[in-house]
């Protein structure tokens, strides 16, 4: 099995409570798909058969994760842009059967196919700033088939891509038109028919839900989400993003694995959220396109010890964003989090926010090896710089993507 040892490193380990985890003049060395070993310059191991990689102090990050995002889609919605900026709000434009039934009816016109080739350059651009890990949810579909041809489409571009997807069953994202005025009607669909369908294709991770005024009741949302765990599966929602409502506090009873957005979550329902080990994901690309003003509740998240992620939620509507190095950025400066708690947002607790954490978001023996090599000396300037991707080489499961070796010489 091939070997890797880096030398010469400076590691953002996040693998601490706080803080980056950093370690300067370090090794660490990689066996086949995980992380064997990681420590001082001055105790690492002979390279014996290894690959050497000599960082020249460059940072080493665990892979970015970005746990939330809608990037299987048809079409654009640069028109509903255009009616924003002169005063039009997202929820009217909803209302007005436009939003995410526009994105709808554009991805049900699409082939598997078409939504492969619009998908592919959004996934590249994430991964060429060391995104290893993508959640994709479903949600644009809204009836059986177009929603099994989206997760379809998200299971072959982890195939073709070679990155980890995990794939989110979102089908009560909105009411489709054909059952306007029968929310409870699509939602019996979604339990009956729609979600065991994807299911027993083996294409569904876990299941979401969008609970708002534009989308669905705590009551319809939580239908949906036992169905999921009657099916064994784990389940996330998408509450309090424009109002609260109380999706967050009844998702994070159930065992959630995170919930999402969250500006209007009332401070005094977070303790709950980390009695339950719920974390929660934070959208920054969607608070700044929407121009919010509602602050997510962090102060509260961070003294209940809440984990915290962060994500693009990259969709055609909210979020057309396709930079998780944007998404640090924004995080730092509308929200105030710290450079390292938005490092830590889009690796650990973002791996946390997908069950994945035992596996991958730090580096640490024993994980897998997915780790980005960053010509930065300090981990802090991810975080500050705004349009410089510094990513030089990434690896994943232990494999090389990119030529690493000439970029190191
Ligand atoms: N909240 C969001 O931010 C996305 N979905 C959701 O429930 C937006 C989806 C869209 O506008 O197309
Ligand atoms: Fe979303």
């Amino acid at each position: 099995m091939s070997q890797t040892l880096f030398i010469n490193a400076t590691l953002a380990c996040v693998d601490t409570d706080s803080g980056y985890g950093l370690r300067e003049d370090a090794a660490l060395l990689v066996d086949g798909d995980r992380i064997a070993w990681r420590g001082p310059m001055s105790e690492c191991p002979s390279a014996g058969g290894a690959e050497v990689y000599d960082c020249k102090q460059r940072l080493l990050t665990p892979g970015l994760i970005d746990c939330h995002t809608h990037l299987v889609y048809g079409g654009d919605r640069a028109d509903e842009f255009e009616q924003r900026l002169e005063g039009v709000s997202y929820a009217d434009i909803a209302a007005g059967g436009g939003g995410i039934v526009s994105t709808v009816n554009a991805t049900r016109a699409a082939s598997a196919d078409a939504l492969f080739d619009q998908a592919l350059p959004r996934v590249q651009q994430l991964m060429s700033e060391g995104v290893t890990t993508l959640e994709i949810k479903s949600g644009y579909g809204l009836d059986c088939a177009n929603e099994i041809k989206m997760l379809r489409v998200a299971a072959l571009l982890e195939k073709e891509l070679g990155l980890r997807v995990q794939k989110t069953f979102l089908g009560a994202h909105a009411l489709p038109p054909e059952y306007s005025g029968r929310g409870d009607d699509y939602i019996s669909l979604v339990c009956d028919e729609m979600l065991p369908q994807a299911h027993a294709e083996g294409l569904v991770d876990a299941v979401d839900v969008f609970i708002e005024s534009i989308a669905f009741s705590v009551e319809q949302g939580e239908r949906v989400l036992a169905r999921a765990q009657q099916l064994g599966l784990p389940i996330k929602a998408h509450v309090e993003q424009l109002s609260d409502l109380g999706g967050a506090v009844m998702a994070a009873r159930r065992g959630a694995l995170s919930v999402d957005h969250i500006e209007y979550l009332n401070s005094d329902d977070v303790a709950l959220l980390a009695r339950n080990r719920c974390a929660a994901v934070l959208l920054p690309g969607a608070f700044y396109v929407l121009r919010e003003q509602q602050l997510p509740p962090l102060q509260a998240l961070r003294e209940q010890g809440v984990a915290i992620a962060l994500a693009s939620d990259a969709n055609p509507g909210s979020s057309p964003l396709y930079s998780l190095l944007l998404v640090m950025n924004l995080a730092c400066t509308l929200f105030r989090m710290t450079p390292a708690e938005a490092l830590r947002g889009v690796t650990l607790n973002a791996a946390s926010a997908l069950g994945l954490a035992r596996e991958i978001g730090s580096l640490e023996a024993g994980k897998q090896a997915d780790i980005v090599v960053w010509d930065v000396e300090r981990p802090a300037l991810l975080s500050y710089r705004i349009g410089i991707n510094p990513c030089v080489a990434v690896m994943q499961a232990g494999k090389w993507r990119t030529s690493a070796r000439q970029v190191a010489a």
